[in-house]
């Protein structure tokens, strides 16, 4: 099967490491297809961000679906623009905040996220409510790095996600913490070993779901709110 793994945001260093961590949890007959959204802004920190980055990604979604993918999965924390992504898509569509926050209901009756900046945080807290998980979650916390902070070599951003995983951990009584940006998806290996706890990280977490839903035969519902856009 063909899983398409989009960045939204315009940052091919990103989208690499998104793609690397798609591969490695990806299962022998799975390909994996990265694609960065044209056109959108560097990375996506907050509404406006997020709104520049969909005629991007909604292009790449129609790419995929004209090169037969078997399922995609929307690589920004975000998870901007699912609904329409879906309307386009005939497989599965998973946002990777939906997937992390599914999964850590699975494993914990508590969970923590970590993301990049502040203004994220009511942005993620709002995604929660809406995936009917936010009283799992007991804080989404902040590192206070850019995005682009984590593509630095040599920046503190590692550390500082590390640190606020631990105060996750120590201080909220969490039993399991969400990375709260794709871009941290290089780190969880590191970090789960360093924080003694399990970190969860969504794009492992939804390549491994939309190859699951692809193998149950399980598409996106054309009979409602995800039916093709009208033509116009
Ligand atoms: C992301 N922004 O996953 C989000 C998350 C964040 O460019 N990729 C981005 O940190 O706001």
């Amino acid at each position: 099967m063909d899983i398409w793994v989009i960045n939204p945001n315009a940052t091919e260093s990103m989208t690499a490491k998104i793609a690397d961590a798609a591969r490695r949890v990806a299962r022998p007959g799975t390909t994996i297809v990265a694609r960065t959204g044209q056109g959108g802004p560097a990375s996506i920190e907050g509404h406006a961000d997020e709104a520049m980055a969909l005629p991007g990604l909604l292009a790449a979604i129609r790419e995929a679906e004209a090169a037969g993918a078997d399922g995609i999965v929307v690589a920004c924390f975000d998870d901007p623009g699912l609904g329409a992504c879906r309307e386009l898509a005939t497989g599965p569509v998973m946002g990777i905040c939906e997937a992390a926050a599914k999964a850590a209901t699975v494993i914990a009756t508590s969970f923590g996220v970590v993301t990049t900046l502040p203004r994220s945080v009511p942005i993620i807290e709002e995604a929660l409510r809406r995936y009917g998980v936010h009283d799992r979650c007991r804080k989404v916390r902040a590192a206070s790095v850019p995005v682009l902070g984590l593509e630095e070599p040599g920046s503190e951003a590692r550390e500082r996600v590390r640190d606020e995983i631990l105060r996750a951990r120590d201080e909220d009584g969490c039993e399991a913490v969400i990375l709260g940006c794709a871009g941290m998806a290089d780190l969880v290996e590191w970090l789960s070993r360093d924080c003694a706890i399990p970190v969860i990280d969504g794009v492992a977490v939804a390549t491994t779901m939309v190859e699951a839903l692809v193998a149950a035969g399980i598409a996106t519902s054309k009979a409602g709110a995800y039916a093709a856009p009208n033509p116009k």
